[in-house]
């Protein structure tokens, strides 16, 4: 069988395809250091044993890399904070997105689809979003555009993207961070009898199944979660397919203030995925406890196994990047 030679406009290619290996590095150590936290109750070692180890790795990474997602601003977090430089230096401009430990709480709890992210896009092609919560609606590859609409009710949704699919809508699955907040929300995909998958926590890892519906039975990710992971998840879906849409959930004055001087003028503007990841973009996640899309880390007497995933929007290759380190 051929392979498809020319996905896309190579003149597009901007990042360098080795580029794909060395974000593997970044997230496999984050996701190892992450794991001698797994289990233990405490989030904040967790996460603070990522960053740290994913800070160290970036530094041998041959970019000048900017972190546009990251772990807060600068002045409260010591590591990855947003504008901070990164990578050795004496390569391409690029932008970071982070989330060094992604679902802390699963970590600390040992429960699945805890993970390491990093996605990478040449300057510019990643939305600067303040850590403020986003409406998120998404769906698989395969669809015609416009199929769900974050501006349809959510049985509307469900009930187009039903009819899109072939199936009666008690067929379709939604998956759903489980919060108060979501209350009518799952209320309302309950009386249009769609199955609910809850998840504690994840949804970058959530939006993800949705576009792998065939392992994971889940046809569409619905509801608000973080917007810097919204960024990342959209990052994702640029190189697998699928639609996404989210909106800023910009309810006061002070996340206005600070959406605007992140330069987003529009609070109330509906982004779909290349306005939220654009241009040439590569993403990588590592599993640090087993889960749906990746295995956890294997703390094995003389070695250390890992399970990444490593994809690339120009040539839309994912890569499943299991690797056996010596302790
Ligand atoms: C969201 C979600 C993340 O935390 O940010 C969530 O996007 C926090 O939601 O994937 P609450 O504020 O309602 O607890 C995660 O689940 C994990 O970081």
């Amino acid at each position: 069988m051929e392979l498809a030679k020319t996905r896309g406009d190579l003149s597009k290619a901007i990042l360098d395809r080795s580029f794909t290996l060395e974000l593997v590095r970044v997230t496999e150590r984050a996701a190892v250091a992450a794991a001698g936290w797994r289990g233990k109750g405490d989030e904040k070692a967790a996460d603070a044993a990522a960053v740290e180890a994913m800070r160290a790795e970036l530094e041998r990474v041959h970019i000048s890399g900017r972190i546009v997602i990251g772990e807060g601003e600068r002045d409260e977090a010591p590591m990855l904070f947003i504008g901070e430089e990164v990578g050795a230096g004496n390569g391409p401009e690029v932008d970071i997105a982070v989330d060094p430990l992604e679902g802390t709480t699963l970590c600390a709890k040992n429960q699945p689809d805890s993970i390491c992210v990093l996605a990478m896009a040449e300057r510019g092609g990643l939305l600067n979003a303040p850590d403020v919560y986003m409406h998120k609606i998404a769906i698989g590859g395969g669809y015609p555009p416009g199929t769900v609409d974050l501006d349809m009710s959510a049985g509307e949704a469900v009930r187009s993207l039903a009819r899109a699919k072939g199936v009666p809508v008690n067929e379709i699955t939604a998956c759903v961070l489980d919060r108060p907040r979501h209350g009518a929300l799952i209320e309302e995909l309950r009386s249009a009898g769609v199955a609910l998958k809850l998840i504690s926590d994840g949804d970058i890892a959530g939006v993800i199944h949705a576009t792998n519906t065939e392992e994971t039975g889940i046809d569409i990710y619905i509801g608000s979660g973080g917007a810097p992971e919204g960024v990342l998840a959209a990052a994702a879906l640029r190189c697998v397919g699928g639609q996404m849409q989210g909106r800023l959930i910009l309810d006061t004055d002070d996340k206005r203030d600070r959406a605007r001087r992140m330069g987003i003028d529009d609070p109330s503007r509906k982004y779909g995925v290349e306005d939220l990841a654009s241009g040439d973009v590569l993403f990588a996640a590592t599993g640090v406890t087993d889960g749906n899309m990746l295995e956890g880390v294997r703390l094995g007497r003389n070695h250390v196994d890992t399970s990444t995933i490593v994809m690339r929007s120009w040539s839309q290759t994912v890569r499943w990047i299991k690797a056996r380190h010596r302790r």
